[in-house]
């Protein structure tokens, strides 16, 4: 009976570790960034989901459609007024996830190498520490 129990436990195990190792990776949800004509700037939003047991951090993105691709934090300074402060590494806490939104953290597509339009999608590489590089699909649309 003993021996029954305990096959039955390492049975279980192992489906829990293989289930949880078909979910684990870094998931990038909901990429967009609004329209902007070429020469102008624009900013691209997303969730990122981190169902791995370890933090990781995003410390940089790049595109071809702009000159420059910077991790950004609006922030309202002591006159009231907004600006934005690059950032370095936004960390990403295991299990859990962090949103870029429109008055907070964003990736800034600094000089626009064409005109994006509502509708088109582009690609952008987001930099990971650990997880590396992830290229996802960027839908140019209007804010809700
Ligand atoms: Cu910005």
């Amino acid at each position: 009976m003993k021996a029954v129990t305990a096959t039955f436990i390492l049975l279980l195990i192992i489906l829990i570790t293989s289930a949880c190792g078909k979910s684990d990776g870094i998931v990038v949800l909901d990429a967009w960034a609004r329209p902007g004509f070429r020469g102008d700037n624009s900013a691209v939003y997303l969730t990122i989901n981190n169902q791995t047991n370890q933090g990781d951090g995003l410390i940089g993105a790049n595109s071809d459609v702009a000159g420059g691709t910077e991790i950004h934090l609006s922030k309202m300074d002591a006159a009231g007024t907004m600006t934005m402060e690059r950032q370095d590494l936004v960390v990403i806490p295991a299990k859990d996830s962090i949103e870029l939104a429109p008055g907070g953290l964003h990736i800034m597509l600094v000089i626009l190498g064409k005109d994006l339009s509502v509708g088109e999608t582009f690609p952008l590489t987001l930099e990971f520490q650990r997880a590396g590089d992830i290229t996802i699909e960027v839908e140019v649309k209007q804010s809700d």
